[in-house]
């Protein structure tokens, strides 16, 4: 049967109105911060969903040219028939990249907190959403992934300090998709700094966890992250010895080859 795109519509729930969502399978990895992005805001959403883990470094032959074209995860299957994850229907809508998800997924569930119903919030969470992607990240994956001076990072760090309000999240007193956005990184960039695993030379990280533990000019920024580690939705969806492990060993090798070519 050829499913009409109008079928696609969620249904309503008659005593609320509110639409049913349809059945949602998320293509994720452990180890990604896109993908632990729309994890966490499924899980703050209290969503019902099918959790498929890809293997970046073995990926399905099917993956590609059935679910996500760019070959990335997160991806999601929305709608159509339940099938097996990895054998997905051609009469499922798959919709790609973290933001769109967080966006896609506060949609579906609108009386979730992900998104606040107040334009200025909703105008503020993006906000927030922007300076992680153009100022935490970029500081995160310079840092940690390339070696590169950790000024970018502490400016970045600096940055969401002072978008952060009065309220313990990013916006006001709940979960949004502002901290979903922001979390897996920020996790990621403790977990590297804290164990002196990164491809910045061996010590600087330890040195640079300790400023970010002990100078009080970082203690705002540590309130935030003790707010949302705490969450369940994030013991659920970060696996803090898979990072250190795959890290440990991408940079232990990294750092003996820097050693072997001087
Ligand atoms: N802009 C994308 C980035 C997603 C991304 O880069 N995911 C990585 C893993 S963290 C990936 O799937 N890479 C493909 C690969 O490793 O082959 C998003 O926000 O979802």
């Amino acid at each position: 049967m050829i499913r009409s795109h109008q079928s696609h519509l969620p249904t309503k729930n008659p005593s609320t109105n509110d639409r049913m969502p349809e059945q949602l399978t998320l293509y994720t990895a452990k180890i990604c911060p896109f993908a632990q992005r729309a994890e966490l805001a499924l899980e703050e959403a209290k969503a019902e969903y099918t959790r498929f883990e890809i293997d970046l470094q073995n990926k399905p032959e099917w993956y590609a040219p059935k679910v996500n074209p760019a070959s990335k995860v997160p991806a999601v299957a929305y709608g159509g028939p339940k099938v097996a994850p990895d054998q997905p229907s051609p009469d499922s809508e798959k919709i790609a990249e973290s933001l769109v998800l967080l966006e896609f997924i506060a949609d579906l569930y609108p009386n979730s907190t992900l998104l606040p119903k107040d334009p200025v919030d909703r105008a503020k969470v993006r906000f927030f959403i922007d300076a992680i992607s153009t100022k935490f990240a970029p500081g995160y994956i310079g840092a940690v992934l390339r070696g590169e001076s950790f000024d970018t990072l502490f400016q970045g760090i600096e940055g969401i300090q002072s978008l952060l309000g009065k309220g313990d999240f990013a916006v006001g007193n709940s979960f949004t998709n502002a901290d979903a956005a922001a979390l897996p990184f920020i996790a990621r960039t403790l977990v590297a700094l804290e164990h002196d695993l990164g491809a910045f030379p061996a010590g600087s990280g330890s040195q640079a966890f300790k400023t970010l533990q002990e100078d009080p000019k970082y203690a705002r920024f540590r309130a935030y992250y003790q707010t949302l580690a705490s969450r369940e939705s994030f013991k659920k969806t970060f696996n803090e010895e898979l990072i250190k492990d795959v890290y440990g060993k991408r940079f232990t090798a990294l750092r003996a080859e820097k050693q072997g070519g001087k």
